[in-house]
């Protein structure tokens, strides 16, 4: 009598490591479409980790590079700079790429986007799995 409250506590079990695994939930992905020959483009997302996690790099076969950025104003000049370390997911709290803040920058884009294409993005984080998530190409709803 005593085996079926143990499989029923083994199934508990494993419930709950599936919930504590870390995994981060993506939404929103859009990369703009590169217009007049200009090979680099922004991509922007909404992510939100299950535990503090980094998204560490990005890569894509739409570009040579993607580098994960961020915005600065120098001496009154914007400019947008690599993140070192990657970008900082804190549990629980929807973190948001998006235009005039930090984004995915495509670099050496092989061939240009137009509104309607899907770029594939692997997305690796420190703890996480890699992602792969399909961005549309468009323009990014703005808030
Ligand atoms: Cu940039």
């Amino acid at each position: 009598m005593r085996l079926p409250a143990l499989a029923l506590l083994c199934l508990g079990v494993a419930a709950c490591q599936d919930a504590a695994a870390p995994s981060v939930e993506v939404s929103d992905a859009v990369c703009r479409p590169t217009p007049n020959g200009r090979d680099l483009t922004g991509c922007y997302m909404t992510l939100t980790a299950t535990t503090d996690d980094r998204l560490i790099s990005v890569s894509t076969p739409a570009a040579a590079t993607s580098e994960i950025h961020e915005m600065s104003t120098e001496g009154g000049i914007m400019t947008m700079r690599e993140m070192v370390g990657g970008l900082s997911l804190p549990a629980g709290q929807a973190t948001s790429l998006q235009p005039g803040g930090n984004h995915i920058m495509l670099m050496q884009v092989t061939a240009p986007l137009a509104e309607g294409d899907t770029v594939e993005l692997a997305l690796t984080f420190e703890d996480t799995a890699p992602i792969t998530v399909s961005a549309r190409v468009g323009n990014p709803a703005v808030n």
